[in-house]
């Protein structure tokens, strides 16, 4: 069918918002039997890379300086690091940090978010190490004391990470409390659900597929609507000064 020039991706200024109707998939470098739908990248201001990885049967990453952290959105992952093989399921994820060698594969159909960014050092603070983990694992808070907005911090809260990624689910009429403007960045993906995303002054209405990047200070506020939560996967750049937010 043709959409006659039509679609709800949009590039501006300070956001990007972009719908599957207009995914372009490319490979990467190393990558197998795998293509990869880039979101966010540095050609955009961003200072990580998102994309989602499609691997077909054997499917296999290419390898990357920076650090990585990959959620599995469909399928099953297998990870080779530090001499161990490991299996990633549906909403398992894991953190793997700069320099350490490994192997990213899947043995059949497998979808997964991948984040990428050159790691920011601080003195006298160790640098995180790799691991495991998977969302039903973590608890969840509510959002400003509102039990309908619920977040996970899938990383662990310590100065060592130089980003953050969240889950956020959102029940039907639940929204951000405020207007939310801040220095930090974000990528994020709609998981389920939808609802109205107002990014600087245009208004989207967003379903599960699409993916955001919100640059500096872009203004930001999101209310679920239907009959499901609305939930989306978010990173954000954190525990960095903003002066020292620099790989050395
Ligand atoms: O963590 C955040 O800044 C989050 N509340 N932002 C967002 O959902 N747009
Ligand atoms: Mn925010």
């Amino acid at each position: 069918m043709h959409n006659l020039g039509q679609t709800r991706s949009s590039r501006k200024q300070d956001h990007l918002f972009l719908t599957p109707d207009s995914f372009v998939r490319t490979t990467l470098p190393g990558m197998q039997a795998c293509l990869a739908i880039v979101h966010a990248s540095p050609a955009i201001g961003a200072r990580f890379t998102q994309y989602t990885a499609e691997f077909e049967p054997c499917g296999e990453l290419g390898p990357t300086n920076a650090q990585r952290f990959i959620f599995v959105l469909e399928g099953e992952l297998q990870l080779e690091a530090d001499a161990k093989e490991s299996k990633i399921g549906a909403r398992g994820y894991t953190y793997l940090p700069e320099g350490l060698a490994h192997r990213v594969s899947a043995s059949n159909l497998c979808r997964a978010a991948v984040i990428e960014k050159p790691y920011c050092p601080l003195d006298s603070v160790d640098t995180p190490a790799a691991f495991i983990s998977h969302e039903d694992a973590v608890a969840s808070h509510p959002l400003d004391n509102d039990p309908d907005l619920q977040v996970k911090c899938l990383l662990p809260d310590t100065m060592s990470f130089d980003f953050a990624v969240n889950t956020m689910v959102y029940r039907p009429g639940a929204s951000l409390p405020m207007v939310e403007m801040h220095v930090m960045e974000h990528g994020l993906l709609m998981l389920e659900g939808g609802g109205i995303y107002r990014l600087g002054e245009s208004w989207y209405s967003t379903s599960a597929g699409d993916f955001i990047w919100m640059g500096p200070w872009c203004p930001q506020w999101f209310g679920a609507i239907g009959k499901v939560p609305a939930k989306y996967l978010i990173y954000k750049d954190w525990n960095r000064h903003p002066l020292i937010d620099e790989p050395r």
